[in-house]
């Protein structure tokens, strides 16, 4: 015996940087060169991170592989430590090089437990009970697949099923899907988490009908944004309502919605609502004057193709398009995580609303960072969301169709806001 395990520290340089930040991928690759070099797999866990990189690892009974990348570098920088005769890591390197198209890699071998050095000692070995019992409950195989949104100093991660189950690059954005344990279905923009089956009730119900049961008759409403359908889902729910624009600039949101999402897009087959794929910003340029009695502003955060809708210019235009007594809802990011772009945006407003007429509230939405996120109700009249709420009409919906987070008493508490936000609307 040369030693007690065999440990290759592999560089591989030039490798695909896509395949090298794609986390499914890597992980099939890893598990594929463990059992192909003859080890037994006990466990794995691997994670992406926003915008790039992998790490995971795999816990084999003859010790574990590790692999880290750096797709930005076309790097990946792996670990092959291995014990016992049977188990050959060599395979495994020889696969992987091929697998991540490295073009060329440094590795040295170490030997691990140096017989020299090593005194055996007598272990009492487990009663047989104990062994049999073991045996019976050893985990064979746990798959461990992590997505991560993260900024420099807060991450979020989500285990998921491993399968990526959507993922394309449009024009404007990476659009994927994934498939979480806790959240079910995941629509991820540019590594940044939008909807979830299961906590998107909570955006969606307070985006729409706040404003709906804050107006007097509401009839004819614009979604810029919006392509997962989900807005547009609620606001049907609305008698009222007999037109709804969609305005999304990235028809690839619609397309894997539909396919993915089809709880939350299956208002796009409703002929009352109509998807138009244009840019929003030249949407509410071109649109005539006193056109919507409600424009929902249901963007993506102020990063890449979203960015111009959190700008000046582009709330004046949509004061345009709403008629006299008409309400503009935004989503306004979270004042705890976006401070500083919630502060700014609120200010916006009132320049063009009017102080009195911006009135910012809260939900609580577990998958976005921080949990606490904003919505923004702007009336170009003096119309307030808590003094003009339908009440009555409010309770009607809800007897009729179930909803999971706004209700009345939702309606109002909303709009009471923590000191720490009060203090950001204040200066
Ligand atoms: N950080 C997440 C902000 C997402 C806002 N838009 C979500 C779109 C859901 N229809």
């Amino acid at each position: 015996m040369e030693s007690l395990g065999r440990h290759i520290i592999v560089e591989f340089y030039e490798c695909d940087p896509e395949k090298i930040n794609n986390v499914s991928f890597i992980e099939q690759s890893m598990l594929k060169a463990a059992k192909l070099a003859g080890a037994t797999i006990i466990n794995s866990t691997f994670h992406h991170f926003s915008p790039f990189g992998v790490s995971g690892i795999i816990v084999i009974e003859e010790s574990h592989f590790a692999i880290h990348t750096w797709p930005e570098y076309q790097f990946a920088s792996i670990d092959l430590f291995t014990c016992g005769e049977l188990v050959d890591p060599w395979t495994a390197f020889d696969y992987l090089q091929k697998e991540f198209s490295a073009h060329h890699s440094s590795s040295i071998e170490l030997q691990r437990g140096q017989p020299h050095f090593l005194n055996r000692i007598p272990v009492k070995k487990p009663n047989v009970r104990d062994h049999a019992s073991n045996k019976q409950n050893r985990i064979t195989s746990n798959r461990s697949i992590w997505f991560t949104e993260r900024d420099n100093n807060i991450a979020l991660s989500l285990r998921h099923k491993g399968n990526i189950l959507y993922q394309k690059q449009s024009k404007y954005q990476k659009v994927e899907i994934i498939d979480t344990y806790a959240y079910g279905k995941t629509l991820i923009l540019d590594g940044m988490i939008m909807t979830t089956e299961k906590d998107e009730y909570v955006y969606h119900e307070m985006i729409t009908h706040v404003p709906v049961f804050s107006h007097n008759n509401p009839k004819k409403i614009l979604i810029v944004g919006g392509g997962d359908g989900g807005a547009a889902r609620e606001l049907l729910k609305h008698q009222s309502i007999n037109h709804i624009d969609v305005v999304e600039i990235d028809a690839i949101v619609i397309e894997a919605s539909k396919e993915f999402l089809p709880n939350i897009s299956k208002s796009f087959s409703n002929k009352k609502v109509h998807a138009i794929i244009e840019d929003g910003l030249q949407f509410v340029k071109n649109c005539p004057q006193n056109s919507y009695d409600i424009i929902i502003v249901d963007s993506t955060d102020p990063v890449g193709p979203a960015e111009g809708l959190f700008t000046k210019e582009f709330y004046e235009d949509v004061y345009q398009c709403l008629k006299s007594d008409g309400i503009m809802v935004t989503q306004s990011e979270s004042p705890r995580f976006n401070e500083q772009v919630f502060k700014e945006i609120q200010k916006c407003y009132q320049e063009i609303f009017g102080k009195n007429n911006v009135h910012p509230y809260l939900a609580y939405i577990p998958t976005y960072p921080s949990g606490m996120w904003s919505f923004s109700f702007c009336a170009k009249q003096n119309i307030h969301p808590i003094d003009n709420f339908h009440k009555k009409e409010a309770e009607a919906l809800l007897k009729k169709h179930k909803l999971n987070y706004y209700t009345p008493s939702i309606h109002k508490s909303a709009f009471i806001l923590p000191g720490f936000v009060q203090e950001l609307l204040s200066n």
